[in-house]
């Protein structure tokens, strides 16, 4: 039935198509034939004047470097204008003001730029659009180290005026980066600080690029990798002699250690995996390290931790180290409760060899494999991506009091993207914008994400920016009548960036540079990581899914369950050794000349419950999160995921279509985003300070 139902739908799909082809067609034809002017005319018609919508989302290759010299041009402009006012006769509207409103005009104006190198079909508009990028980062690098603007945005602060809260904090933020680049140092120090951060650069890449230039490989044979599923096998390449070379890259190494039956090739794959870049990598690391502290020494920091998180919601070294202790704290009688079963199952496969930490992955995946009877590709079938869609459209339309709409006509970059205006459900005022560009396609960016395309700004004449929000993925889409369909990874991960996408569109912050998705790192994937509870939640599961070939007929109760103990199995094992690498991190990012070795190696054992670091491994060489992008911020992931289980636990559990509380969290948490502290933003809707326990307290509960 519904083989045929599809088949006829495509077919009046095509012939409807070729009608609009032909009719077009002739329309062009004939306007060429009569005058120029009117293609212009029909064109700006039939594009849909859309309010408050300043991106422009399909620019050619030579109009993006058009606009990019504009951009560029305006703003050297405004900040000329802005140097050129006397320290005395700073005010907020002649110096604050027009940097403000320059950001927030230009924002959208630069992603029109940026964004297509991301999406589009063209190689032209995609090369254009890197070149646009390279300019515009260029020119606001040299921005950000202009004493002339810097002196004059200083004299203003340093007169203290009476200004809002959010305009305070824009302010505070201005002057920051601005001294961040050492703008405040003497010229010799400030050299000294940008010289260190290009040999920082430097050695960050070169610490990826040997990791991404290693080809190590292990031949084994076939009986050596028993267990591997057959796909995995026929992946492979084969050496000269009829062996299967396994890479030590992870898409290989995570195979092993989760399927092989054989504990020796465990061991060396693990071994092999952990000693990568070796000497090499450990040296830079040691040297980066070194590196770090001197530039924050030169900032007036005691070490390059203080620095990292100052400005973040945990605020200090101090607090983060108290932060994972604690949880790594409670969570070891768990976890020793987990490893003891693991210990157990492996004595029941294996006899009596000692159990080690190449063990974990495999034993980890026997016990679910055991307990839980949960069969992916099963679950795959409840999915088909246009019923997870419409699941996800209902529970935030309803959760947030907001109305989605999509826009007919709008100006896209390939067919399948869709544009959806927002609009508040109770005052039906237009609220922001958001595209999807869900499906994969060739030359298309692979990750899945959520980007910034305009956000929300309250400009100096009063107008308002509002936010569009664009969000792309890697979905299979409906093919010759069959439904694409969803792992429920990939929907759990849907369910999260569609959080990014309400967090960025219900933003209100009247500052480009607070607003949106630009707020504190420790901050920012909250709302998202509470969101994905509701993938886990039966109630609203229920709205996300339905056999592909009956929708009607909704994923079961048991599999709801098992999916939600799946998500908790291991959990603690599986965090304490998160919290091994994130105190790793923090420690050496706090004293100088530790013993990078040493340390490991006393730390593996101590919170990994007495698993010892495979003997000759060296996981600091090849551990990219503390040399590049997030040094001293590892801990940023388990900070941010134990206060989303606070409030997900306090607040939405029980309530997962509470318009009431969905509302509140929209108002108290979403809308000032960036222009308040994370901290007062968490207390003031929970009504109380956040706390570590629900989180605790929820390992706990599905504990084994
Ligand atoms: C320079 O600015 C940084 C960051 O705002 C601050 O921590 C430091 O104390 C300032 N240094 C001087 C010499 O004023
Ligand atoms: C850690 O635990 C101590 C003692 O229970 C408590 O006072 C402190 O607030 C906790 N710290 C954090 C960051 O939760
Ligand atoms: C985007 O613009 C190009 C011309 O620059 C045009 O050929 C293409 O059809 C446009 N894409 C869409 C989906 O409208
Ligand atoms: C305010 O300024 C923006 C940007 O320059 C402009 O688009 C808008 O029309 C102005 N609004 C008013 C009410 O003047
Ligand atoms: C000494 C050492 O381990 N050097 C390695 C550093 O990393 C590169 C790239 O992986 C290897 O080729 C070297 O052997
Ligand atoms: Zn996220």
């Amino acid at each position: 039935m519904t083989e045929i139902q599809g088949n006829t739908q495509k077919m009046y799909k095509r012939k409807t198509q070729s009608k609009l082809l032909v009719f077009t067609g002739g329309a062009a034809l004939l306007a060429v034939a009569v005058n120029l002017a009117i293609v212009a005319i029909c064109k700006r018609k039939k594009k849909k004047e859309l309010p408050g919508f300043e991106l422009r989302p399909n620019l050619s290759a030579s109009e993006i470097l058009n606009l990019a010299d504009k951009i560029i041009a305006k703003s050297k402009k405004v900040h000329d204008a802005v140097a050129s006012v006397p320290p005395n006769k700073v005010t907020y509207s002649n110096v604050i003001s027009p940097l403000a409103d320059l950001e927030a005009e230009q924002f959208p104006l630069v992603q029109s730029c940026v964004f297509p190198k991301l999406i589009s079909t063209s190689d032209d508009v995609r090369a254009a659009s890197a070149e646009a990028e390279r300019r515009i980062d260029a020119h606001a690098q040299m921005c950000s180290k202009r004493e002339d603007v810097y002196r004059v945005v200083k004299a203003f602060s340093a007169r203290g005026e009476q200004t809002s809260a959010e305009q305070k904090c824009f302010i505070q933020c201005l002057v920051r980066d601005f001294e961040r680049n050492g703008l405040n140092l003497t010229t010799s120090k400030r050299k000294e600080l940008l010289r260190l951060r290009v040999q920082i650069e430097e050695l960050s890449l070169r610490y990826i690029q040997n990791l991404n230039d290693d080809g190590t490989f292990i031949p084994f044979s076939e009986a050596e990798l028993d267990g591997l599923p057959k796909e995995f096998f026929e992946s492979l390449d084969k050496t000269e002699n009829g062996k299967f070379k396994v890479v030590m890259r992870s898409h290989h190494t995570a195979v092993v250690l989760e399927h092989c039956k054989v504990g020796t090739t465990r061991r060396m794959v693990a071994m092999a995996y952990g000693k990568r870049c070796g000497e090499v990598n450990l040296s830079i690391l040691e040297n980066l390290v070194h590196l770090r502290h001197k530039f924050a020494r030169l900032q007036g920091y005691s070490n390059y931790a203080d620095y990292a998180v100052h400005y973040r919601m945990a605020r200090s070294s101090a607090k983060v180290f108290e932060f994972l202790e604690n949880i790594s704290d409670s969570i070891t009688d768990l976890a020793a409760k987990e490893l003891a079963s693991l210990k157990n199952l492996k004595k029941q496969e294996e006899g009596e060899s000692p159990f080690g930490i190449e063990d974990l992955l495999y034993y980890v995946k026997r016990a679910e494999d055991q307990e839980f009877n949960l069969d992916f590709v099963t679950v795959k079938q409840y999915f088909p991506v246009s019923l997870v869609l419409s699941g996800i459209f209902k529970i935030m339309q309803d959760l947030f009091g907001l109305r989605f709409e999509e826009v007919i006509d709008a100006e896209v970059w390939h067919y399948d993207v869709k544009l959806y205006s927002v609009f508040d459900l109770n005052s039906g005022e237009l609220i922001g914008y958001f595209f999807l560009d869900l499906y994969t396609r060739e030359e298309k960016y692979i990750h899945t994400c959520v980007v910034a395309l305009q956000s929300s700004a309250l400009l100096s004449n009063g107008t308002r920016q509002i936010p569009v929000a664009l969000l792309l993925s890697q979905l299979q889409n409906d093919v010759d009548g069959h439904a694409g369909l969803m792992r429920f990874t990939e929907v759990v991960n849907l369910f999260h960036e569609f959080g990014h996408v309400v967090q960025h569109v219900c933003n209100r912050a009247p500052f480009t540079r607070i607003s949106g998705l630009r707020l504190d790192p420790d901050f920012v994937e909250i709302p998202a990581q509470i969101l994905e509870n509701w993938c886990y939640e039966s109630v609203s599961l229920k709205l996300l899914s339905g056999f592909h070939q009956d929708i009607t007929v909704p994923i079961k109760d048991e599999v709801c369950e098992s999916l939600k103990k799946w998500r908790h199995s291991f959990s603690a094992l599986k965090l304490k050794q998160e919290i091994l690498y994130c105190l790793f991190d923090q420690i050496i990012h706090c004293a100088e000349n530790v013993d990078i070795i040493e340390l490991f190696k006393h730390l593996h054992s101590k919170v990994m419950l007495g698993l010892p670091m495979l003997e000759g491994t060296n996981p600091a060489s090849c551990f990219p999160c503390s040399a590049i992008g997030y040094e001293a911020a590892c801990y940023s992931r388990v900070w941010s995921e134990v206060f989303s289980a606070d409030i997900f636990v306090s607040k939405f559990r029980g309530n997962l279509l509470n318009q009431h509380i969905g509302l509140q969290f929209r108002n108290k948490v979403l809308a000032p985003g960036g222009a308040k502290e994370p901290i007062d933003v968490l207390s003031d809707f929970l009504g109380r300070e956040p706390s570590i326990q629900a989180f605790i307290d929820s390992k706990a509960e599905y504990s084994l």
